[in-house]
């Protein structure tokens, strides 16, 4: 019979999603475990027909785990992770804290699963799962990176309030009504008003670089993912007033030539996108179409005119935050192991 498996950070927005996803999948667990923090233990969980206790997350939590989804922030995962790996487990992690460690594979299914493959079920390991805004770009990305290989990549992302959590879309929520009714927005999660505004991502600013931390994990992730150091790749990440589902403007430039149509055939052919491209009707991907769905949406694929050449395509991309971005991607990583 199947994996048991553990939920460390059940409550959140990925917590749930992890729920919503391994129902919808059919995961063939044999049983699940939902660790909380302390506040959280002692709550119900309905879960796949049954009624679950959530129970607090300790450094003995882990004995007989499987599979361990981690989505509980990175000091949690910096803690329990290796405490889990030593108990046995194999843990997928979202968050940040060992994406980079030599070692520990960053793995999109899609895209690198071969950087898995020598992990197996017994024997405890940890994998990071990427963050969001890299999984997206690289969805539709990859399928062209392997026709034409890319050489440099120009990133500008539009960033839903899902990114920064629960409170966040709350915070998006209250503020809209708050704006619309004629009172003061309060900022309290982020540094300006969030409704009917956009802002650059407030991760960390590395202030000699002038990039933040969110526009970086994107040029570090994509190499360690392609296994290409040599990729160039700039980002401005920003955060917009949407709910769950980013959006990303990618401009490519490949080492050799590459067409339109050779574009859409790679991306029609590449699991896990969809592709919203209708020029008459001027209808492309919106966060809206991506809102829930497991693939990622890429459009207005087309021809780089600024260049004298057929080796630069441009394309817009949206993806669903919570659920490819996150908590999909990892259940993906967790059915590799099976
Ligand atoms: C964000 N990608 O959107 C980051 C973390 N989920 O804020």
């Amino acid at each position: 019979n199947g994996p048991k498996i553990a939920i460390v950070g059940v409550t959140g927005a990925v917590g749930q999603e992890f729920l919503t996803v391994l129902k919808e999948r059919n995961f063939p667990y044999s049983d699940i475990k939902l660790l909380a923090s302390a506040r959280s233990a002692g709550k119900t969980q309905e879960f796949d027909g049954s009624t679950y206790i959530i129970e607090e997350l300790t450094e003995d939590s882990f004995k007989g785990i499987d599979i361990a989804l981690f989505s509980a922030g990175g000091s949690i995962s910096k803690k329990l992770g290796p405490v889990a790996a030593a108990a046995g487990s194999i843990v997928v992690d979202n968050s940040s804290a060992f994406r980079m460690t030599e070692g520990v594979p960053l793995i999109i299914p899609e895209v690198n699963p071969q950087d898995m493959a020598h992990i197996k079920i017994g024997k405890g390991a940890i994998i990071a799962n990427p963050n969001c805004s890299t999984i997206i770009a690289l969805m539709a990305v990859t399928p062209l990176h392997r026709v034409a290989t890319v050489k440099r990549m120009i990133v500008s992302t539009y960033q839903a309030a899902s990114g920064a959590g629960a409170a966040a879309m709350e915070e998006l929520r209250q503020q809209t009504r708050d704006v619309l009714d004629g009172k003061p927005a309060e900022p309290k999660i982020f540094p300006v008003q969030y409704a009917f505004n956009l802002f650059s991502h407030n991760s960390g600013m590395d202030v000699e670089l002038g990039y933040n931390e969110e526009e970086m994990k994107l040029v570090k992730e994509t190499r360690k993912i392609w296994s290409n150091s040599s990729v160039k790749i700039t980002a401005t990440c920003i955060r917009v007033p949407v709910m769950r589902a980013h959006a990303e403007s990618i401009n490519l430039e490949f080492e050799n030539d590459i067409s339109e149509e050779q574009a859409l055939e790679a991306l029609s052919k590449f699991p896990g996108v969809s592709i919203i491209n209708d020029r008459k009707n001027n209808r492309f991907p919106t966060p809206l179409d991506a809102t829930t769905q497991d693939n990622v949406f890429v459009g207005r694929v087309r021809r780089d005119i600024s260049r004298d050449d057929k080796k630069g395509l441009d394309l817009f991309v949206c993806g669903d935050q919570i659920k490819k971005g996150a908590a999909l991607n990892a259940v993906q990583i967790a059915e590799l192991l099976l």
